[in-house]
């Protein structure tokens, strides 16, 4: 019966359809195929809906019979789906979590962080010192009138001490200070008549100068003490003391003949040599002594530019460049290193 015989190969049909889904399913290697595999079978136009669509033309009792497998085909397809939907969704976490891992044995990128600059911790330590000893510390301009800068530390116009050439110049009378000295003698005129004057200023100074050993711009320290009857003994015991505390219980200074026109009489100070203790070495060539800053007492012209009566006062200065004290205490013999921001200077300098 040609009815019997087309049953029965729609019944094939559906084994046939059952097979390769479960086939199929079985080998879908992700989600995404499965996915696809789903709308084959299941879809709309999938094919099971498309064989269901087909027994529109049996006779009603024959397409109930094989609707019924087919509905059950229907719904093994949808089991097989989901169990293997599970396996792969497993399978891919897994392998999501084992791409994934961290493993937290291994070196962490070095954080590069920063530190204090060298200079800065030299000068905090040389403001610490000065400080102990009662000075106050004071500021002024970088920009400065050529008369606090040099006529007011009696320094006139075509002294030598004044080279054009020297000085960064921005018009006939303003310049960038070439000291500290203007700052000092602006703190003088401020305080003046009172006593005693004792303070430091501090801070950045420019000459046009540029090797290992000078630099454009560097820091300058300069110390001003003025009051009845101070002498050259006060001078002396206050660059000792600093000199100990800077260097060490064991650290002595010597105070050499020299000329400033700002001061009379002046005085090269040197101490001990701070490598050797002063034997000899190459640090001190062999001298056992490091020139360390420039002294004296302050000029009576000086003093009346600052508002102090010379005949009933007296004062002594001193001046050091921030740089050459930061150079001798980090073992440095180049300048430029403090300026040229590479931070492997600011890692290594003083740490070894
Ligand atoms: C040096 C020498 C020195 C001064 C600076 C000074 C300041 C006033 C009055 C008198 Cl207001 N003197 N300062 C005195 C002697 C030497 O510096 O070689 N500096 C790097």
């Amino acid at each position: 019966m040609a009815n019997d015989a087309d049953l029965e190969q729609r019944l094939r049909d559906l084994t046939l359809v059952k097979d390769t889904a479960r086939s199929e399913i079985d080998n879908a290697a992700d989600t995404e195929t499965l996915e696809a595999l789903r709308i084959k079978y299941l879809g709309k136009k999938g094919l099971l809906s498309t064989f269901l669509k087909g027994l529109g033309n049996l006779p009603q009792e024959k397409r109930r019979q094989i609707g019924l497998l087919a509905n059950e085909a229907r719904e093994l397809v949808e089991v097989l789906l989901e169990r293997r939907r599970d396996v792969l969704k497993r399978k891919e976490l897994e392998e999501r979590l084992s791409a994934e891992r961290i493993d937290v044995s291994l070196p962490a990128t070095p954080v590069l962080i920063g530190r204090k600059h060298p200079l800065m911790e030299t000068l905090e330590e040389v403001e610490r010192i000065f400080t102990s000893m009662g000075f106050e510390i004071a500021e002024g301009p970088e920009v400065e009138y050529d008369y606090y800068n040099f006529v007011a530390l009696n320094i006139p116009k075509g002294h030598p001490a004044r080279d054009m050439q020297a000085s960064f110049y921005i018009t006939d009378e303003i310049l960038l200070r070439t000291h500290t000295s203007p700052v000092q003698i602006r703190a003088m005129r401020s305080k003046a008549p009172a006593l005693p004057v004792r303070l430091i200023a501090t801070g950045k100074v420019y000459r046009r100068d540029d090797d290992a050993t000078h630099s454009p711009m560097f820091h300058q320290i300069e110390g001003l003490v003025i009051d009845k009857r101070v002498t050259m003994g006060d001078l002396k015991g206050v660059l000792l003391e600093f000199a100990r505390q800077m260097y060490g219980r064991q650290a002595t200074v010597r105070l050499r003949p020299s000329y400033f026109p700002f001061t009379e009489p002046s005085a090269e100070v040197d101490v001990s040599c701070t490598v050797c203790g002063g034997r000899g070495c190459r640090t001190c060539k062999g001298t056992g002594w490091l020139e360390i800053l420039g002294s004296g007492m302050v000029h009576p012209k000086v003093l009346e530019n600052g508002g102090y009566d010379p005949a009933k006062v007296t004062g002594f200065a001193f001046g050091m460049g921030l740089e050459r004290i930061a150079m001798l205490r980090y073992g440095l013999d180049d300048i430029r290193v403090f300026f040229q921001n590479d931070i492997r200077f600011l890692h290594t300098v003083g740490r070894m």
